[in-house]
């Protein structure tokens, strides 16, 4: 009867207790004991200790301490830290310059008969350290072991936009992980944690705040918190940077101009950057949105972006800090959209100073589900360009739909300009080697929260490992990165892993398939970005609208971009435009971005436009019922709470692809006048109803 009754008790509190319990917060940091005694005992006879040299810094202790929480945790026993040398059967640590690995890359290595991390600094040691990591997590074994890598982009960044109050602008993972609040008293143990984790991946620095920013973080008050925050992130080798106003020298200073050629704002820069170097002496720099959406800049005082930007690196000085101004312009009622920020900034070209850093988005419009690449990144070649992608879900299902955005950030990185012939990809130019930058920087749009899993949607976790594996070595392959976080945060069962791995690689593809198939863009839900919304065409500003974007007629759908339309196609060097120009040739992926296509136009599918389009949308959907079986295969490996969670979030994909499916075939069938192809059956629900459901989530 005991024995039942414990035994009883045993399954009401097996599934929380110890290993299974998931809540997701520890990312793919988890260091479970790993199940093969085998692999433990051989990893176990090459770290029976770590060594490190006598009075190092704090970033060498801190990779020491990660190295030996880890190693204990997927070793099952204690790894003491020692004295170097060490020597056979012990991992040194070890700091000597070697011009060879840069000034972040590492070495791991037998030296001696011992495995041995080397760097030229002791972060590189530290990326080091979570190198050996990742082999032992990812199962590989001990011996031989040789591995080298350096970055190949020196600013490695993610960007929150962070409010102070609190919120985060296109944030879908509850609310802001700083409390500015509380500190600079109160370090809540989540900053650490979030250092770690993008120390992990390679990440090197931190932009605080939003891009429509606070003036107040440049106030005294508000520095003293920054700087405590850099305090907990500066031993995992991550630099803090802020958003600034453009208007902050009369918001807090108290000046009556923001012009940036007057001295007595240049002074007031001066003196703010020397304030916050004097209490953040590694800042990183600043990150500024001028003259975009409603916010200020210098062109309030008919000064260029390269006046204001220029400004800001004077005051910069011989500070260690750079300045990151944002290309993310586009005004209203001048014309295509896709054109606007390569009209304002081509010119400038050669005109910033030498720590300036162009930051352009991805694509020319923002952050859509697919866009073509953007052409600044062919027609700048005397200035750094920052590529900017954004993690956070915006445009793509808040954090209830399941989008695995490796692909995405690759497509981008891959995609080439033909700035100087084939082969100038936009990853070459954003890594400075095409035209010889010195200075080179990779933005993420952050998605994380305070949700206790830190994304809201667990895949969410992937987009940011993906990012800072990527923004180390572009060069990985997406599907790679997929296996490796699989392996690391979910499961490493390998039917468990061969189920997730498709379901993540093909996220991407078919949430543009039930979207916005074929090159469509900006049809989404008014403000906030969520479902469909193809209908719109009322807006403060017509490039708000959806009409302005798929320009659907009795003819057929598409913007022409081409020379009889916008010609946004001329801004491309003609190797890259020649892929799009020929509608009978363009990949269909890209057409209605650039063409105006009839609906009965044959495509090179087979099918006509109207056919494909309703297809791509009917498959598109059914793929989010594949995700769920294939999601369901995976299961008897998952953590049950992990499990049900991602299975709940993709019950509402599949409700909200079909949603997005009916209310695009339905609306462009009022165009179209055509019957949907046999095979597909029509939606049961009227159009009128399906925009009632934009209303209920607009909240209007
Ligand atoms: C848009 C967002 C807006 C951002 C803006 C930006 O809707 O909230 O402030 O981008 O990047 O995508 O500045």
């Amino acid at each position: 009867m005991l024995l039942r009754l414990l035994f009883l008790l045993l399954l009401v509190i097996g599934p929380q207790a110890g290993a299974w319990a998931d809540d997701g917060y520890r990312l793919w940091l988890k260091y479970d004991q790993l199940p093969e005694a085998g692999l433990r005992k051989e990893w176990q006879a090459q770290t029976n200790s770590i060594r490190i040299d006598q009075n190092v810094g704090p970033t060498l202790q801190t990779a020491a301490h990660e190295l030996q929480l880890g190693l204990q945790g997927l070793l099952g026993r204690p790894v003491p830290v020692g004295a170097a040398p060490g020597g056979k059967g012990h991992l040194r640590l070890r700091v000597a310059p070697d011009a060879a690995l840069g000034q972040e890359g590492y070495r791991i290595s037998y030296q001696n008969g011992g495995l041995e991390i080397t760097g030229s600094t002791e972060t590189a040691v530290l990326y080091g350290c979570f190198a050996l990591l990742r082999q032992v997590q990812t199962g590989q074994r001990p011996a031989g072991l040789r591995l080298s890598s350096q970055p190949r982009i020196r600013y490695r960044l993610l960007n929150h936009w962070d409010n102070p109050n609190g919120t985060v602008e296109r944030g879908y993972a509850g609310s802001s992980i700083w409390k500015w609040q509380e500190l600079p008293e109160v370090l809540d143990p989540r900053y650490q944690d979030y250092a770690r984790a993008n120390a992990s991946i390679g990440l090197n620095g931190v932009v605080l705040n939003n891009v429509n920013a606070s003036a107040r973080y440049l106030t005294p008050e508000y520095l003293r918190k920054v700087a405590a925050v850099a305090g907990v992130l500066r031993p995992y080798g991550q630099r803090v940077y802020l958003s600034v106003l453009w208007a902050a020298p009369k918001v807090i200073g108290g000046l009556k101009t923001s012009d940036p050629l007057e001295p007595q704002v240049q002074a007031w820069w001066k003196a703010r950057t020397d304030e916050i170097y004097k209490t953040i002496p590694d800042f990183g720099g600043f990150l500024v949105k001028a003259n975009s959406e409603g916010e200020p800049g210098p062109q309030d005082y008919s000064r260029t972006h390269a006046d204001g930007a220029n400004m800001l690196a004077r005051a910069l000085g011989q500070h260690d800090g750079i300045v990151m101004w944002r290309a993310f312009v586009y005004k209203a009622g001048s014309g295509d959209r896709f054109r606007q920020a390569y009209e304002e900034f081509q010119p400038l070209d050669g005109q910033f100073a030498d720590k300036v850093l162009v930051q352009v988005k991805n694509g020319p419009i923002d952050f859509q589900a697919r866009e073509p690449f953007h052409p600044l990144f062919g027609a700048m070649p005397r200035t750094p360009l920052v590529l900017e992608v954004q993690l956070t879900q915006e445009y793509l299902g808040f954090a209830t739909h399941a989008v695995y955005l490796g692909p995405l950030i690759k497509e981008c990185l891959e995609a080439d300009t033909h700035r100087q012939g084939p082969g100038s990809t936009v990853a070459k130019v954003v890594d400075g080697t095409l035209e010889k930058h010195s200075l080179s920087g990779i933005a993420g749009v952050a998605n994380i929260g305070s949700d206790r899993n830190w994304t809201g949607h667990p895949v969410g976790q992937a987009n940011w490992y993906a990012f800072g594996r990527l923004a180390w070595d572009h060069t990985l392959r997406s599907e790679d990165l997929a296996r490796e976080w699989t392996r690391m945060t979910l499961t490493r069962e390998p039917a468990a892993v061969a189920a997730i791995l498709p379901l993540l690689n093909q996220s991407r593809a078919i949430y543009v398939r039930y979207t916005t198939p074929l090159g469509l863009h900006h049809i989404m839900g008014q403000s906030l970005h969520y479902g469909p919304e193809p209908w719109l065409s009322q807006s403060a500003r017509p490039d708000w609208t959806s009409v302005y974007y798929h320009k659907a007629d009795a003819q057929g759908l598409g913007f022409d971009r081409t020379a009889t339309g916008s010609d946004a196609l001329a801004l491309y060097a003609p190797g890259a435009r020649h892929l799009w120009a020929n509608p009978a040739t363009c990949p269909p992926d890209y057409l209605l971005w650039f063409h105006h296509v009839g609906w009965g136009q044959p495509l090179s599918t087979g099918r006509t436009l109207w056919d494909e389009l309703t297809t791509r949308y009917y498959s598109g959907t059914d793929s989010v019922r594949w995700m769920q079986q294939q999601w369901e295969l995976a299961k008897p490996a998952l953590d049950p709470q992990l499990y049900a969670d991602v299975a709940a979030r993709l019950r509402v994909q599949h409700r909200e692809a079909q949603w997005w499916r009916d209310a695009c075939v339905l609306y462009f069938q009022e165009f179209a006048r055509r019957p949907l192809p046999p095979t597909l059956t029509p939606p049961a629900r009227p159009l009128a109803e399906i925009k009632e459901l934009v209303d209920i989530y607009q909240l209007r």
